[in-house]
């Protein structure tokens, strides 16, 4: 049998051409396949949302691969480990509550149990602004503005595409750049103390840790912030190379999405 060129070209358009049209009515939409937008679209996917994730690089993975200064391990606490284990990522005990583990390994395994549980993937796809709506004096984001990475790099003048969604999950990490958009576009304030984005403070891994899952909430309607972007909304402190937290968020996000998906059924 002989390979022909144009049937491979079909099957690539018109499979990538389904998925995408059947992305444009989402449940929820993830910005950045880092640690916590990877767990939270694997559980909202387990739970059988409509789930996809949108992610400017090639790669998922955010700064999982790197470990701490690109040495390629990875440190959760105890009540972390349960993510990883659960999905067949080997763990080794370190000390007290400290586990270690292989980056690439809890990185690719995360992805793939992200995306085998039926988690949606849009990758070298770059967010650069919402959709909004406001409805009895109400905002509210209801998708998600999308254009290709290459076009963003390229600075090409492309206009962009847009998917509507019930929730937007903003994982973009330290930047929190899709709050960043949110609150420079709009009159808007958000659900924290000063209504604004209130910046990310320097290393304090303890207090950081638990903040982190404790910020993970919806920051306005629409808008759920994880992990890192968790912590910077809410002014918090880095925590450096210990991922537990980042877990744990996307864990709380997905479950918090969950129950209101529920009511709001
Ligand atoms: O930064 P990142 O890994 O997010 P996270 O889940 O985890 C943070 C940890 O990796 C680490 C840490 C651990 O203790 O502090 O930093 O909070 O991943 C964020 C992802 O978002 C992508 C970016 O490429 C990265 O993979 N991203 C950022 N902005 C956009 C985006 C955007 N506008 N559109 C699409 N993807």
């Amino acid at each position: 049998m002989s390979l022909n060129e144009k049937v491979i070209s079909d099957a690539i358009i018109t499979e990538y051409y389904n998925k995408f049209r059947d992305s444009l009515e989402l449940d929820v939409a993830i910005v950045g396949g880092g640690p916590s937008g990877m767990t939270a679209g694997m559980n909202l996917a387990k739970k059988g949302h409509k789930v996809a994730m949108f992610e400017r690089k090639l790669s998922l993975g955010g700064g999982m691969w790197g470990g701490g200064m690109t040495w390629n391990i990875i440190v959760v606490q105890d009540e972390s480990k349960h993510v990883l284990e659960d999905i067949g990522v080997p763990m080794k005990h370190w000390d007290d509550e400290y586990w270690t583990c292989d980056a690439v390994t809890a990185t690719t395994t995360l992805a793939s149990a992200a995306t085998i549980a039926g988690m949606r993937v849009f990758n070298c796809m770059s967010v650069e602004d919402v959709c909004i709506r406001e409805e009895d004096g109400q905002k509210r984001v209801n998708g998600l503005v999308i254009n290709s990475s290459p076009v963003e790099i390229a600075g090409l003048h492309v206009d962009p595409l847009v998917i509507h969604c019930k929730h937007v999950i903003e994982a973009t990490g330290h930047d929190t750049e899709v709050l960043k958009t949110l609150c420079r576009k709009n009159d808007i304030s958000l659900n924290t103390p000063s209504g604004s984005i209130e910046g990310e403070q320097s290393m304090w891994a303890d207090v950081a840790e638990t903040n982190t899952v404790n910020h993970t909430r919806e920051v306005f309607p629409g808008v759920w912030v994880a992990g890192m972007a968790a912590n910077a909304t809410f002014g918090s402190y880095r925590m450096g190379p210990v991922f537990g937290g980042m877990l744990l968020s996307g864990e709380k996000v997905a479950e918090d999405i969950h129950q209101r998906l529920i009511a709001e059924d």
